[in-house]
């Protein structure tokens, strides 16, 4: 359930600003005439409450009101540089922002979801009272920016106009958040107005970092209301913290998908991005996967590269699946990026013309390093945690790593090579005919999988697990990571379901426009399917033959082989594409060791899911059928055929292709 505007507005509440006076009394004080000149622009009386709002909570010495202008843009890095947040690197328009050292990835064990009372929230996230969130704000942020400037800036989380795009205030003390949300969003100061007459609302961001001291670190929280669609976020300066246009709105737009546009938009942690196909088309792709799982160099494979991070979708009149990017820019983690597995991210960071924004990395004479760049390492230099030297431990005598393993880039899309501006400018967005569900999966689920229907689909997404990453503080192991997004689902996980469910078995799709769902997963190890190697069994750049499989599938232009846990492809088409697109070998013990079925695993899967949905509630019984039907499936296949069961048998019980 979502009930918006229920119960006390904390942001009107602590700051005492409830009316259109008060906040144009505050503005008369508070404001020099320049910015009150540009807030006036704004009319809209909720906006203008709830930024009056902001600066009578966070008490700043100054506020800056954000027009969008190239002058607004170069005040906003001045001030970054000039009070330390970023410090300017050797190439011109790159900088570099250090967070903390124990605030290099999201603090889940301090983010919650501001309920009423009885407001059920989904079994993975955490939950607060409102009355307690209301007390912390009071307690934690009254005041917390004095002496700091305040930055009021516009964005809008989509192509200005889309269907699925809604307009976000983000309100901080940080020039570094306001740096990173120029460069991640849309500008939409010129049409806020107009566009949250259309959206019907907008989102509001309120951020502080406060003194930014480690001893501050415990206290700090993000805080998402979801009655009031309105984020808190204070004592922290990671972005996945703090600029809460990305995660924290995302949330909300999960919530509003769940409850208030059922069978009409979904809001994913998907890539978006299109592959050129036979004859010059263009077929396109949304993606999920947990963060740190390589959804930005799986995006950077397309030929027309859209997003790498969120996806809003919808589907058209037309009946076509649409997907907007409500970014415009990417915070892509920096490990393991090289110039062979992700030729434009290097190109975009190593060569001049770019604005980036790197964090955590190592800085050496104003030049940033980071693990797996396939360059040379400098010996010593500053990173994360200070000054750093070949060989340095922690304090447990642990080897400190040069960069963070969750350092990033903040970089425009513009500047990766084939990002299609055109298309991803588009308000009717792009048509997706692929989705995709992947995890760091070492022993399951084959590199690829489609799902007979779009139910099954929906378990697919439903069914990811992963191995934990960097991107989260404090967490580890191997987790249930739904759809990828169970970390942005405010809900409980049965609404979701239950809103997947009816989106993508909709009968609003066309023929043509009813998308193919997928499992990918290029986590497969050597170790866990009988190889005599070690590590993983592929490599990142099989990612491309992987999805031109599916692309070529999608048009109904090669056969696969029928199985309980969906459609696999067939190894003669899979050798030409290797050759093909990146002229490999493809061997046949190879298909064999990433195909076959490994009925064990998948039946241990599908019990564990199982178990664990039955723990929640109200999780449509749908899944629970699928669930069982395809263990009956599987376990009819190893009575005849035995514990693994390779592709060519699988090939033989369907009666061939298909
Ligand atoms: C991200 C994340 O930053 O998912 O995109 O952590
Ligand atoms: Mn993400």
């Amino acid at each position: 359930m979502l009930e918006l505007r229920k119960g006390v507005n904390i942001l009107q509440e602590v700051s005492g600003i409830r009316t259109a006076e008060q906040a144009e009394k505050l503005f008369a004080e508070r404001l020099d005439e320049a910015n009150r000149a540009k807030l006036d622009r704004i009319r809209n009386e909720e906006a203008r409450i709830a930024i009056a709002g902001a600066i009578a909570l966070v008490d700043p010495e100054s506020v800056f009101v954000h027009d969008g202008s190239p002058e607004a843009r170069a005040h906003v890095r001045r001030v970054a540089l000039e009070r330390k947040e970023e410090e300017q690197l050797k190439m011109p328009d790159h900088t570099i922002h250090f967070d903390l050292p124990e605030e290099q990835a999201r603090i889940v064990d301090r983010t919650f979801y501001i309920v009423n009372p009885d407001e059920k929230v989904s079994v993975l996230a955490k939950k607060i009272l409102r009355d307690d969130a209301l007390a912390y704000v009071r307690d934690y942020m009254k005041g917390i920016g004095k002496g700091m400037p305040l930055f009021v800036g516009f964005y809008s989380r989509g192509p200005i106009g889309a269907k699925a795009a809604i307009p976000a205030l983000e309100i901080t003390t940080s020039a570094y958040v306001t740096h990173s949300a120029d460069i991640l969003y849309r500008n939409v100061y010129a049409r806020f107005d107009e566009e949250v007459e259309r959206a019907g609302l907008f989102f509001t961001n309120v951020h502080s970092q406060g003194p930014n001291r480690p001893e501050d670190l415990p206290n700090a929280r993000v805080f998402m209301d979801r009655s009031w669609l309105t984020t808190f976020s204070t004592y922290c300066t990671y972005a996945g913290n703090t600029l809460l246009l990305k995660k924290g709105n995302h949330r909300f737009a999960v919530d509003l998908a769940t409850y208030l546009k059922v069978e009409e938009e979904l809001s994913e942690h998907m890539f978006i991005t299109g592959m050129t196909g036979p004859g010059g088309r263009k077929t396109f792709f949304a993606g999920a996967a947990p963060s740190g799982c390589g959804k930005t160099t799986t995006a950077m494979v397309g030929t027309d590269f859209i997003g790498d991070d969120l996806a809003q979708l919808w589907i058209a009149e037309d009946g076509t699946l649409r997907a907007i990017n409500p970014e415009q820019g990417i915070f892509g983690i920096i490990k393991d990026v090289n110039r062979e597995s992700d030729p434009y991210l290097m190109k975009a960071i190593r060569e001049p013309g770019s604005e980036v924004i790197w964090s955590n990395v190592l800085v050496a004479d104003g030049v940033p390093y980071w693990e797996g760049s396939g360059e040379e390492l400098p010996e010593r230099g500053i990173n994360f945690q200070g000054e750093w030297w070949k060989g340095k431990t922690d304090e447990n005598g642990k080897p400190i790593p040069p960069s963070h393993p969750n350092a990033r880039v903040t970089v425009p899309c513009t500047s990766i090579g084939n990002y299609n501006e055109q298309l991803a400018e588009d308000p009717a967005g792009v048509p997706v005919k692929v989705i995709t569900y992947s995890g760091r999966d070492a022993d399951t689920m084959p590199p690829i999988v489609v799902a007979r229907s779009p139910e099954e689909g929906v378990v697919i997404g439903a069914s990811i697990v992963s191995q934990a990453t960097a991107t989260e503080v404090g967490v580890t192991g191997v987790r249930r990571q739904p759809w990828a997004n169970a970390p942005f689902i405010p809900g409980p996980l049965g609404d979701y379901m239950n809103a997947q469910f009816k989106f993508f078995g909709s009968k609003k799709f066309s023929n043509e426009g009813r998308p193919i769902l997928a499992g990918l997963n290029y986590f497969l190890t050597h170790e866990a399917r009988g190889g005599s190697g070690k590590g993983l069994l592929g490599e990142k750049r099989d990612v491309r033959v992987w999805l031109s499989w599916l692309e070529r599938f999608a048009h109904g232009e090669v056969k696969a082989i029928e199985t309980p846990i969906g459609f696999l492809p067939l190894y003669e088409d899979l050798r030409s594409l290797f050759a093909e697109l990146i002229d490999k070998d493809y061997p046949r013990e190879l298909y064999d060791m990433q195909f076959s079925l490994y009925i064990d695993n998948l039946v241990a899967r599908i019990d564990l899911q199982t178990e664990a949905f039955r723990k929640d509630e109200n999780i449509p019984e749908l899944l629970f059928e699928i669930y069982d039907r395809q263990k009956k499936e599987l376990l009819a296949l190893r009575e005849k055929h035995g514990a693994v069961v390779p592709p060519a048998t699988l090939l033989e019980e369907a009666g061939g292709a298909r």
